[in-house]
């Protein structure tokens, strides 16, 4: 079919190339701000990516097929010597009800945790940790998860955000100096946000300055809401540096990443905030008045703090999506054995269908998370630089999944759910917060859909640069012009992903490779239509998200239950089912909102939608009277 396609597209008179030049340059002029104008237009590297692809309605098939399975002999049996103490720690001496009525861990749950080697867990070996992979951590984060989110956090503020930093980007030095200390019973915080900067990060206040003999910076500021805040030795802080620009020779402030120790002095703290979970963790404000920070503290290069925040704040994600798989897990257990013993009309409340469907998709959730979870750790053990926005969807989805099926084991234990006994009423609200912290999902969401689009857009514009010499450049002008037309006229067969999965999933993987085509189309549309301007489309950029969430989501599924289903595994049949009843509902889910985008009567749904929101803004609440007017 493509090679028909191709043929005919030869046949194409002048008259049609030219349109097609048109369109892209278009397309190209108007995305020049979406791209910031004041930088060197780049040529888009290549990015192996899944999730990234999608946006150019293409399979980038190596990170999510076949199924990553990546630990060896080795660390399959380390990590199974490990699964046993941590499960029996969470099970027989943590106090999970405990930590949250006294609102902290107490010192010998702590030396517990400090003794498991649990604060240090991917530190090397050779300076104290235990030199777990991702896929290790994984598994270890999803038993705390599933037992006591708060101290989760405690462990998490410390090792996947606190030093996070020094692992990634420290050098050989301050390696040595800091590792040992942070797995030997000092705490670790990460220090970004503050009173006026939140998802907004690059926006923050707190100043370093270099002394004038040039030995320290001289470090102010606040920071808020900071995990650990209260109880950290060593925190990785982020702060505004004047750095000179070489090529203009002038000086701009940029963000630094510093190594600071409380007993620089000049480090304070507030009282422990009071919340409404995790309440076992701490956090609290940190305000640093001249802290003297030796230069050798300074972390990955002057300047360069923004992307230090942001890649250590992505290679934690996976983490959180491991621990609330955990979360899940139990949540599904308790609902599930209350379900099989309560009778009401005098049949067993599971066999209703209504229980059905919700213990249905409350597995069906975990199902996605947990291969998520996996899938993501298992790339970033392979060496893989390309998991940002995957990243961030598992954190999304993880939180907005975990929440439901708390929430639905309420429902289905009724009153017993909503009583305190059951647990289930502290893991609701311990959960309140996974989807605020760490980027609130409504960020993360809109930095996927920008983040996949601006990468789209740039292989538009790499191909207007290729019309400019399109004899040097015939072969790609060629190759993307012949894509676009056959899609255009109909020939094209969508991207292929049947010979990716076990072929009782064919069916389902064609309906995937379906969306992924009409994703594509979808992006295109939206960058000719709003151009530069679809930063502020946001309506429009979510319901790009949750199609290109459903996307990913299905593809994991896909591949995880193929894995299964070739391995011959005991639950393969299980997980055929969830693959294709998540499949088909996702496929659904995605047409619908590439239809919402593109058809005028939604368009003026999302116009009606913000014309409400802002008549109520501008009422302070609430515009029209109750019906009795008084
Ligand atoms: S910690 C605080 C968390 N705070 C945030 O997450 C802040 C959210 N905000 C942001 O992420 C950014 O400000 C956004 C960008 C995304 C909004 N990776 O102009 P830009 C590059 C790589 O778009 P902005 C907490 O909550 C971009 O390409 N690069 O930036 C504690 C561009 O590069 P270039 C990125 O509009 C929770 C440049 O940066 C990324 O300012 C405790 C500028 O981009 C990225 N992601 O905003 C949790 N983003 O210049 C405990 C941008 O080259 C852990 N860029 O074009 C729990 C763990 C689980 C439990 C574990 C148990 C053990």
């Amino acid at each position: 079919m493509l090679k028909t396609g191709r043929v005919l597209i030869q046949k194409q008179n002048i008259l049609q190339n030219a349109l097609i030049q048109r369109c892209l340059s278009t397309t190209a002029v108007n995305l020049k701000t979406v791209q910031n104008a004041d930088k060197p237009s780049k040529v888009p590297s290549e990015d192996y990516s899944f999730v990234m692809n999608i946006f150019r309605g293409q399979v980038e098939a190596r990170q999510v097929f076949p199924y990553p399975n990546v630990l060896d002999e080795e660390q399959r049996d380390t990590l199974q010597t490990l699964v046993s103490p941590t499960t029996k720690f969470f099970e027989e001496e943590n106090d999970p009800a405990r930590n949250d009525s006294e609102e902290q861990i107490n010192e010998k749950t702590l030396k517990g945790l400090w003794d498991l080697g649990a604060f240090c867990l991917q530190v090397p070996q050779d300076v104290g940790g235990l030199g777990l992979t991702n896929t290790q951590y994984a598994r270890l984060v999803e038993i705390v998860g599933g037992n006591d989110l708060g101290v989760g956090i405690t462990l998490g503020a410390h090792q996947s955000i606190g030093f996070k930093g020094i692992l990634l980007f420290g050098n050989p030095e301050q390696k040595a100096k800091y590792l040992p200390r942070v797995c030997n019973g000092e705490f670790a915080a990460f220090c970004l946000t503050e009173p006026s900067s939140g998802s907004d990060a690059g926006s923050i206040r707190t100043r370093a300055e270099l002394s004038p003999d040039g030995k320290h910076y001289i470090l102010n500021g606040a920071k808020i809401w900071i995990s650990n805040g209260g109880l950290a030795e060593i925190m990785t802080v982020f702060a505004q540096t004047p750095v000179l620009d070489e090529k203009t020779g002038k000086t701009k402030d940029k963000v630094s990443a510093f190594i600071v120790e409380r007993s620089f002095g000049g480090v304070t703290n507030g009282p422990p905030e009071k919340k409404m979970g995790i309440k076992c963790s701490n956090t609290a404000e940190v305000y640093y008045d001249n802290v003297k920070i030796p230069v050798e503290n300074l972390l990955g290069g002057l300047g360069n703090g923004f992307k230090v925040a942001m890649n250590i704040l992505n290679n934690g994600r996976f983490g959180m999506a491991a621990a609330l798989s955990g979360t899940m897990k139990s949540c599904v257990k308790q609902a599930v054995e209350f379900a099989t013993q309560r009778t009401q009309f005098g049949q067993k409340i599971n066999t209703f269908g209504s229980i059905q469907e919700k213990i249905a998709r409350m597995t069906m959730l975990h199902y996605v998370t947990e291969s998520m979870a996996y899938m993501i750790s298992g790339n970033m053990d392979t060496g893989s630089q390309h998991y940002h926005l995957e990243a961030a969807i598992s954190k999304c989805f993880a939180s907005e999944a975990a929440w439901y099926v708390c929430d639905e084991a309420i429902q289905i234990m009724g009153g017993m759910g909503y009583m305190k006994g059951s647990g289930l009423e502290r893991v609701l609200r311990d959960l309140r917060i996974f989807r605020i912290f760490e980027g609130t999902n409504d960020i993360l969401r809109l930095f996927v859909a920008l983040t996949g689009i601006q990468y789209a857009g740039a292989h538009l514009k790499e191909l207007q640069n290729a019309f400019k010499n399109p004899t040097a450049n015939l072969g790609l002008i060629f190759e993307e012009a012949s894509k676009r037309m056959v899609r255009k006229v109909g020939l094209a067969s969508p991207p292929a992903m049947e010979h990716l999965v076990h072929k009782d999933l064919a069916s389902s993987a064609n309906s995937v490779a379906k969306s992924i085509d009409m994703f594509g189309q979808s992006i295109e549309m939206v960058l000719i239509k709003y151009g530069k301007n679809i930063v502020n489309e946001q309506f429009i950029l979510n319901r790009l998200a949750s199609a290109t969430f459903d996307i990913y989501t299905s593809a994991v599924v896909l591949s995880r239950a193929s894995q299964a289903l070739k391995e011959n595994s005991e639950t393969a049949n299980h997980e055929r089912l969830m693959a294709e009843a998540w499949t088909q509902e996702a496929t659904e889910r995605v047409a619908a909102n590439l239809k919402a985008i593109a058809t005028g009567k939604n368009l003026d749904t999302f116009s009606k939608m913000s014309t409400i929101s802002r008549n109520v803004c501008a009422a302070e609440g609430i515009v029209q009277l109750n019906p009795v007017k008084f």
